[in-house]
């Protein structure tokens, strides 16, 4: 089966249904959306292909997840139980019961669709075992390489956790690193300093802070919400209304460690201490305590190496459609007979169409034709790979004879750009799911990306 994905945005029109492998191609405009991988041109020779950096669009990735959590039992309901509010220890009408599906509260209403009245939400059991840590781990998962492209924010039903830590996973889950602290006192939890994404500048971007902003003020019902700032990281290279985004991806593409902080497989979300609302736990009445999400908001793009436009859900799978003669899940190297000279990964520069880097056929020499000169350059006769203004080699690699860059010790592409491997998430596409859950048949393919403008722009104009 085969179905379009609406899009919750302004081109909600132009999602339409279409086989896999016939991605349909746009023309926009506006320059620099990474959008079409290839078009035809007219050459001496007649018809040839140009090649382009591309990119799918941005979408809502949580109906792509599995998701687990540790400990397993920890959603409340068997047996059941009754909670009380936080804010009256004698309002306790909220009852939960695995069993009865109106009273039941499992992990996926954290990603069903909102906009219902009462709202529905997963519920973790209450903190009954105090003063053992109530702790509870949501790990989302992929089991592919995405790109964030809009802040991840989580809904919490009842109050905010008051400490709770954000993480990722660039490896499938074997290796986690923190995204952000949050609690009611940075200072006392996690032995930081409080600060809030406005402190960060643009050399401290990487920086994990920890915030309050997110874990104070359960009496205020408005306060639901926990955010991980993207946007504001991203505009400090992009301005305040992301109206640069070419700043952005020229970062994006010459800072492979700036790339990293975007690029995720997985999420953790480390629930340790629910929201009390007071100094003391009050022990007589331990039912108000718990943790209880709404909504988890996560937006990204398959990560293509700029070698695709398009992803595919399949057998409950994410795969990119790669073009420029690429393949594996994240069109990592080139198809077989195509390695006529190393893989690359695609450039965003120079702006507006990019760098396809596309890998040619294995039997032939130097590049001669249009269609395989994928370097961005306009001399058909001559594949210019570097010079000293707009090809330039990276990371400390030179240009010789504008034919290859000689690249420092670590460093390896066309143009220098990648780091040889760091880890196992950079050259390795065995992917290994550890999940448990999925709240989405599996099965059954879908196509991901067929729209003018990435989300992150469209929701901003
Ligand atoms: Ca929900």
């Amino acid at each position: 089966m085969r179905s379009a994905m609406l899009l919750p945005v302004l081109f909600a029109l132009q999602a339409l249904c279409t086989s896999v492998g016939h991605a349909m191609q746009h023309y926009p405009a506006v320059w620099g959306h990474y959008d079409v991988c290839k078009s035809q041109i007219y050459t001496e020779e007649g018809l040839a292909w140009d090649y382009m950096a591309c990119q799918p669009e941005a979408t809502d990735m949580t109906e792509y997840l599995r998701v687990t959590l540790d400990p397993p039992n920890i959603t409340c309901g068997d047996p059941p139980e009754t909670y009380c509010a936080l804010e009256n220890p004698y309002m306790c009408n909220n009852e939960c019961d695995a069993a009865t599906e109106e009273l039941a509260h499992p992990p996926e209403l954290m990603f069903d669709i909102e906009g219902r009245n009462p709202t529905t939400f997963w519920q973790s059991t209450s903190w009954k075992k105090y003063p053992k840590p109530l702790q509870v781990n949501i790990t989302l998962s992929w089991n592919k390489t995405i790109e964030l492209t809009d802040d991840i924010v989580l809904t919490f039903e009842s109050g905010r956790p008051e400490q709770m830590v954000l993480e990722k996973s660039l490896d499938y889950g074997r290796t986690w690193t923190p995204y952000q602290f949050y609690a009611t006192d940075c200072l006392d939890a996690f032995t930081m300093e409080p600060k809030t994404a406005n402190d960060l500048t643009q050399q401290t971007l990487l920086d994990i802070i920890c915030t309050e902003d997110y874990s104070r003020g359960y009496v205020w019902k408005n306060d639901k919400t926990v955010r991980f700032e993207i946007k504001d990281r991203f505009a400090l290279f992009a301005g305040p209304r992301l109206h640069n985004m070419a700043s952005l991806y020229g970062q994006l593409d010459t800072t492979k460690n700036l790339r990293d902080f975007f690029t995720i497989t997985d999420l953790r979300i480390r629930l340790l201490k629910p929201a009390t609302g007071a100094t003391m736990v009050d022990e007589n009445n331990l039912s108000r305590y718990f943790y209880a999400i709404s909504d988890i908001k996560v937006q990204g793009r398959c990560k293509c190496n700029l070698h695709a436009n398009s992803c595919v859900f399949d057998k409950g799978k994410l795969g990119c459609e790669c073009e420029h003669n690429t393949t594996g899940p994240d069109c990592s190297r080139c198809k077989k007979h195509y390695h006529g000279r190393a893989w690359s990964v695609g450039s965003y520069l120079p702006i507006p169409k990019g760098t396809a880097n596309i890998c040619i056929p294995s039997n032939h020499g130097p590049v001669h034709r249009a269609n395989a000169s994928s370097l961005g350059v306009a001399n058909r006769n001559q594949a210019r790979v570097c010079d000293n203004a707009m090809l330039r080699c990276q990371n400390g690699g030179t240009c010789h004879h504008h034919q290859r860059c000689h690249c420092s010790p670590g460093f390896t592409g066309i143009l220098c750009e990648r780091a040889r491997c760091q880890g196992p998430g950079d050259c390795d596409d065995q992917l290994s799911g550890q999940a448990s859950l999925h709240h989405h048949p599996i099965g059954h393919q879908r196509t991901l990306t067929l729209v003018v403008f990435p989300l992150l722009f469209v929701s901003l104009c």
